[in-house]
């Protein structure tokens, strides 16, 4: 496939994003759309929002649990990225207005105290370098038809990335009691429980997510940098979202992260 056509499907998905409406995924009118072209479109898509003035808070992994791998059949997660339009102050508010067809999910958040720079990354350099963690809510919202898709339709839409939420408090990853991975997970939605999970759920330890991310940065030259706060994916299934929800994510020792849903 040519740049320009790298060109043609970001701004499509880019309009799709800013006017909430569903486009036709690109592989209708690509069939043989690699993952490497998809990432070539995600690109040229953070190159659109970057240059309209948006910032990039922090790359984030999707698909990082072993059943959305399998019903993909891919054998390594996606990568996305999270703009500063995007974060949404724990216990504020999204709007259905803005937005298409959001679901949430619980994540645990990685926030860096020094760079990590692949390809052979590994989730004990991770730990290390690593100076909190939080618990987020994660709002994917697919620009595509049905929120459904293949692999590299949903890469070149930027893994879904739509909202980020981050709980207000941060826990020196070095102070925990237990590791990440047997943390539990809860999503309350209006008070009644919508699914749990554990760290585990994560690439077996979200460590191992962020140094998985780290290295597949490392084949386009890039790295994760200190400050970078990095989503390591959803730990509960992504659950749809309706105007009046309130939703709650709890974290063992990380504490709450809240929103609720507007018209
Ligand atoms: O953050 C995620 O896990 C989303 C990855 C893309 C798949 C989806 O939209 O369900
Ligand atoms: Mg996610």
């Amino acid at each position: 496939m040519k740049v320009p056509l790298y060109r043609k499907f970001a701004e499509l998905l880019n309009e799709a994003e800013r006017e909430k409406r569903e486009v036709a995924r690109i592989t209708e009118e690509v069939p043989d759309l690699s993952a490497e072209e998809a990432y070539k479109i995600q690109e040229e898509l953070i190159k659109i929002k970057t240059n309209s003035g948006h910032r990039i808070i922090g790359p984030k992994m999707g698909l990082t649990s072993q059943a959305k791998m399998a019903q993909m059949k891919v054998k390594e997660p996606i990568y996305g990225y999270l703009f500063d339009y995007m974060f949404v102050p724990s216990g504020g508010a999204i709007r259905m207005s803005e937005l298409i067809h959001p679901k949430v999910e619980v994540e645990i958040a990685f926030i860096l105290g020094e760079d990590l720079e692949g390809p052979h990354v590994t989730s004990a350099q991770v730990l290390s370098a690593t100076k909190y963690v939080a618990p987020a809510l994660e709002i994917i919202d697919s620009r595509y038809q049905d929120f459904t898709f293949t692999l590299p339709d949903v890469i070149a839409d930027n893994a879904s990335s739509s909202r980020v939420v981050i709980g207000n408090t941060m826990t020196p990853i070095h102070s925990l009691k237990t590791d990440l991975d047997l943390i539990g997970a809860a999503l309350y939605i209006n008070g009644e429980l919508k699914a749990c999970g554990a760290g585990a759920a994560v690439f077996n330890h979200p460590a191992n997510s962020v140094a998985v991310l780290a290295n597949m940065l490392a084949r386009k030259g890039e790295r994760l940098k200190a400050g970078d706060i990095i989503l390591t994916g959803g730990i509960t299934e992504a659950i749809q979202l309706s105007a009046g929800d309130t939703v709650i994510g709890q974290l063992d020792q990380l504490g709450d992260v809240s929103l609720s849903v507007k018209e």
